[in-house]
């Protein structure tokens, strides 16, 4: 049994849907503050438990005959941590150490853990890579390195084994443009379907690294069944232009797009690029999907 918190949002459901694929019996647990139960599917081997994170008895209770855990449960809006550090604070480290202890307790054998590329800050140089030096620009990326700093420490104290998964740019399918921490992507395929101008924010000579999330629930299942300690950048290792992208997205959409430029983001980091060696080296996993190609499938799912 792979318990999975955060199971019903965008990147929990399809990694659900990669870990029933391959057979395993997954046993979700979600707030719904975020996720839906419509990302999940009906399935003999699915069960769904509502509950926060922030309750341990909740999260205790969700641990019995689980071997490895999946945690993606959080606050994840950047912003929020800003305007309610405190609140944020609560579900990103203390419903963290419930996550870790409760599993430790029971014998659980593997945590694999959203960490984010937040951690990072703005990079001082490129590409980054798994020993880049971090400063955090924000609570949740602050939070995030103190859940890197408790695997870390649990790994020290009571063997505990665990991997970190520091998320690029993820995009596809049931992510929601209006959530608070939509990406770019997504807002810019909710504008698409109401014909409207896409807003760049700046020039769009930004890069990211825009991984399918598809490959990121790929990674997440080899992350479950891999020994890999620490922590693991996850991208496809090519970052690309904001405009390179709205090019992409035209193919993909086969329709000429709009652009109108606004001012540039406060805090915006301009360039971001990962070495992904470690993903696809240690852990075995290389994002296979090109950014037209899950582009298309992601125009084809709304
Ligand atoms: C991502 C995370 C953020 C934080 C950060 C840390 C998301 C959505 N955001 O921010 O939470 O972890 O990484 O590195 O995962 N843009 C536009 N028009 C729009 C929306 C965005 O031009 O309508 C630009 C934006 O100014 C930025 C780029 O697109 O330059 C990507 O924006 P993003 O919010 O998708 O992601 P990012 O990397 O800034």
């Amino acid at each position: 049994m792979i318990l999975v918190t955060g199971g019903a949002g965008f990147i929990g459901s399809h990694s659900v849907d990669a870990l029933l694929s391959a057979g395993f019996s997954v046993r979700v647990l979600d707030n719904l503050s975020s996720g839906k139960l419509d990302n999940l599917p009906k399935h003999p081997r699915l069960s769904f438990v509502q509950a926060d994170i922030s309750d341990a008895a909740a999260v205790d209770a969700a641990m019995d005959g689980v071997e490895a855990v999946l945690h993606l449960a959080a606050q994840v809006s950047v912003q929020a941590s800003i305007e309610s550090p405190a609140f944020s604070a609560q579900s990103n480290i203390a419903g963290f150490i419930n996550v870790i202890e409760a599993a430790r307790k029971h014998g659980v054998k593997r945590l694999v853990y959203a960490s984010s590329a937040a951690v990072y800050g703005t990079p001082a140089q490129l590409p980054l890579d798994e020993t880049s030096p971090t400063r955090p620009l924000s609570p949740y990326g602050l939070e995030k390195l103190i859940n890197d700093q408790y695997a870390a420490l649990y790994r020290e104290l009571h063997g505990f084994s665990s991997l970190g998964m520091r998320y690029f740019n993820v995009y596809g399918p049931r992510q929601d443009p209006r959530s608070p921490y939509a990406g770019v992507i997504s807002r810019f395929i909710d504008r698409l379907q109401q014909q409207a101008p896409l807003t760049v924010f700046g020039d769009g000579g930004q890069t990211r690294d825009f991984i399918f999330v598809k490959d990121v629930a790929k990674a997440n299942l080899a992350a479950l069944q891999s020994s890999l300690q620490g922590v693991c950048n996850i991208g496809t290792g090519r970052s690309v232009t904001l405009l390179q992208m709205i090019d992409s997205l035209g193919q993909a959409a086969s329709r000429g797009l709009q652009v109108d430029h606004q001012p540039a983001r406060d805090g915006d980091i301009r360039e971001s690029a990962t070495q992904v060696t470690r993903m696809n080296q240690s852990l075995g996993v290389v994002a296979s999907v090109g950014l037209i190609d899950g582009l298309k499938e992601l125009v084809a799912s709304c």
